[in-house]
């Protein structure tokens, strides 16, 4: 588009004026080369005659492709697939005063600017959302005493206790160095011969083999600082704690079968609803809260607090809510921000400390290291996304694409000719200082005696399962030991779960067709040939609790049915009244209804109006939404009877064991899928929980189905027959 030449410079300026600074918005601008020319051709190369070949002196083909040949940095070593959003965090009370001086935690009135990025730990970053992973949850709050980062994860243990184990297990869990294979799974020979050489994993192992590693939203998701930090109060006293975040929407998963089926279909489906959701107003919420262990209290449990392996169970230390983190702004731009964005445990503010931890004393190191390859250099804390809200002063200097200019002749510390600048901050002034523990010991390459505990909360947590939970387990040990080729590493590994429990065992060896090994001592193969034993030899124990509420899913918050996507299935001759009745009453309760028919555009209800079509049968699957509607309509039932993507739809939603509503003929087509048959023979049972069908006896058929939506899902059904789905 042609402009005049009178408004050029002045519409520019304006535009200037209202951005933020280093935003950039070209709503209205004129084309420019990076330095700032006007550009008046940016179609052809500069040639010499129309079909000559292109001149060297042409410097802004030679700018724009330069440029693109660089577009693109090193990614995450781990973490490389994530998605991020903006948001705050508010402090509920003051009621964390008496622990710690960090004031972003204590005073209520700050509503402190945050951004969190969630990610799958293995793959490129161009995988699936729906790896059977761990996530990644690190927060970065840009409080004013500076940038706290809190990394964390969706599993609040580790597979390993010593960070020098960890290129080892990150090799092991990566695609085989060989061929690449597989992309984002751990589902192969290498991750699970280091995993039954390394016992330590147990209780890992069982949180990434369960629902948790196959979430249903990055929004029903927990959060888990995993590492015993430090608080320390405005006395120096200090208070071990452990950081917790629930999401308000509840924990949810996904069956695996579906996750699978997610993969192929929209391998975005965690990016996409958290950029809806977040579009849409309705903004993903946690509760953060903490566990607080008393100085003295340190060796008061089975098991150490230093050990990333442990959780402390709630029964013991309850989390305490401290205040509310919520997300309601998608970033402007992925690379700028979420790719950018570099976090590291070792930011914290007055009043939050470490422990000896031997994970996070080796993650203190590596966290800058891994940014110098990625960001290109020592000033990747300059790129907007990770600066500071306060200013920044020190004596650093120079390097790669520095952006400070600093003023004056000093960049040293102590000097006069500066007057002294920048100064020490006083302690009373905020100035941070580290904890003064107390440490001595001899200097030895070892672990304490006191991490050799591999199994009792391994067990805790299955025992803490409910029975489908249970079986979703140990079908993924199914899955990914039957992917293992080496038979000594399956071997290995049901001879470790028959120290976790003798049925998981039992049931692994089934599924994988061989014998349970006899019980073995497990051998800690990390141990060198002349090592001393007596660090590394499993112990034995029985977990204080025998079961803990908050590790099932089972026991989470079902009591919304918000930002749940709900398929309609409808064609032409859809009942208008039983379609725009279900649908009032589900967006009333904050869930989105998608219109999914034999074609896109539009099709006509009984009354002759234009109902939107969202999804065609092609596009939209039942694996993409969380439960089924069919409307009333004679001539609509009848033309999805034809589709038999339609009759798919439904038969694939039962095997996933989601709420399905029919309403009228609209039962008609729920009768002639497999979910028909079982109906029939097994009405009132298991088999039909979560169907709520009205074929005139049922008044209340929204209300029943929004309350089976809150279910989730319907576990109970995945022990009928397998549907053919
Ligand atoms: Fe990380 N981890 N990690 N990690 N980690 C990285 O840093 C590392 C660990 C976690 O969205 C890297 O910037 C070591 C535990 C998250 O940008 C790297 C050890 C937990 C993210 C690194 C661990 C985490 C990372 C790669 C063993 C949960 C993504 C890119 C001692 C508490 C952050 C980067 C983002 C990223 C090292 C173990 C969480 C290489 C050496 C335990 C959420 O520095």
């Amino acid at each position: 588009m042609k402009s005049t030449e009178s408004d050029l410079p002045e519409n520019n300026d304006k535009k200037m004026e209202n951005l933020a600074p280093h935003t950039e918005d070209s709503t209205g601008q004129l084309m420019t080369t990076n330095t700032g020319l006007l550009l008046n051709d940016d179609t052809s190369s500069l040639k010499a005659g129309e079909r000559g070949p292109s001149l060297l002196e042409d410097f802004y083909l030679r700018e724009k492709i330069t440029h693109f040949d660089h577009e693109r940095i090193p990614e995450r070593v781990v973490h490389a697939r994530g998605v991020a959003a903006h948001g705050y965090f508010q402090a509920y009370n003051n009621s964390l005063n008496k622990y710690t001086k960090a004031k972003f935690l204590t005073d209520p009135s700050r509503k402190t600017p945050v951004f969190l990025r969630f990610s799958t730990v293995a793959g490129f970053r161009g995988s699936s959302d729906l790896a059977r992973d761990v996530r990644g949850f690190a927060v970065k709050f840009y409080t004013d005493e500076g940038n706290f980062d809190l990394v964390g994860n969706n599993m609040p243990v580790f597979f390993i206790q010593d960070a020098i184990k960890f290129p080892d297990l990150i090799h092991a869990v990566k695609p085989e160095p060989h061929n690449e294979i597989p992309q984002a799974a751990s589902a192969h020979d290498t991750f699970w011969d280091f995993i039954s050489l390394t016992p330590e994993a147990m209780h890992m192992i069982m949180w990434v083999m369960s629902d948790r590693a196959i979430p249903r939203s990055l929004r029903m998701m927990e959060g888990f600082g995993v590492n015993t930090y430090r608080f320390v109060n405005e006395e120096g006293k200090a208070t071990f704690v452990k950081f917790h975040f629930k999401p308000t929407l509840g924990v949810h998963s996904v069956a695996w079968d579906e996750a699978l089926k997610i993969s192929g279909k929209d391998p975005d489906f965690h990016r996409r609803d958290l950029h809806e959701a977040i579009e849409a107003g309705a903004y993903p919420e946690w509760e953060f809260g903490v566990q607080l262990v008393a100085q003295e209290d340190e060796h008061k449990f089975d098991f150490d607090l230093l050990d990333p392996t442990k959780l402390i169970p709630e029964e013991l230390v309850p989390v305490q809510p401290v205040g509310k983190l919520v997300l309601d702004r998608n970033p402007d731009n992925y690379f700028a921000e979420t790719e950018q964005v570099a976090f590291h445990p070792g930011h914290v503010v007055p009043g939050i400390d470490f422990t000896n931890d031997p994970l996070l004393q080796g993650r203190l190191f590596s966290y800058t290291d891994t940014q110098l390859t990625r960001l290109g250099g020592p000033n990747f804390q300059e790129i907007p996304i990770n600066r500071p809200l306060n200013t920044v002063h020190n004596n650093q200097r120079d390097g790669h694409m520095r952006q400070q200019i600093n003023k004056g002749k000093t960049s040293y510390h102590p000097n006069t000719i500066g007057g002294g600048c920048p100064f020490q901050a006083m302690i009373s002034d905020g100035g941070f200082k580290h904890f003064e523990e107390r440490v001595e010991g001899n200097k030895i390459r070892a672990r304490s005696k006191s991490f050799m505990d591999f199994f009792s909360q391994a067990t805790l947590f299955y025992n803490s399962m409910s029975e489908p939970e249970q079986t979703h387990l140990s079908d993924a040990l199914r899955f990914e030991l039957g992917k293992v080729d080496i038979q000594d590493i399956r071997n290995r590994m049901v001879g470790l779960l028959t120290f976790v429990d003798k049925t998981l065992a039992k049931r692994v060896a089934e599924g994988l067709g061989m014998d349970v090994p006899e019980p073995q001592q497990p051998v800690n193969h990390q141990l060198g040939a002349d090592a001393d034993p007596k660090h590394y030899e499993p112990v034995f124990k029985k977990p204080a609790v025998e079961k803990s509420a908050a590790l099932s899913m089972a026991n989470t918050a079902k009591n919304s049915i918000k930002t749940r996507q709900i398929a309609f299935l409808a064609a032409d001759g859809v009942d208008a009244d039983s379609l725009a009745a279900v649908k009032e009453a589900l967006e009333a309760e904050g869930a989105v209804v998608r219109v999914v028919a034999p074609h896109n555009g539009f099709i006509a209800d009984s009354a002759g109006a234009q109902i939107k079509v969202d999804k065609s049968f092609l596009t939209a699957s039942s694996v993409l939404v969380d439960a089924v509607y069919i409307p009333a309509g004679q001539k609509s039932v009848a033309a999805l009877l034809n589709e038999p993507d339609a009759i798919h739809f439904i038969n694939e939603a039962y095997r996933h064991c989601k709420a399905i509503a029919a309403d009228g003929e609209g039962a008609e087509l729920i009768k002639a899928t497999y979910v028909g048959s079982k109906l029939n023979e097994q009405a009132g049972s298991d088999a039909s929980a979560g169907i709520i069908i009205d074929d005139g006896g049922n008044s209340k058929l929204a209300a029943d189905f929004i309350d089976a939506i809150k279910q989730h899902r319907f576990w109970e059904r995945e022990k009928k027959d397998k549907v053919p789905a």
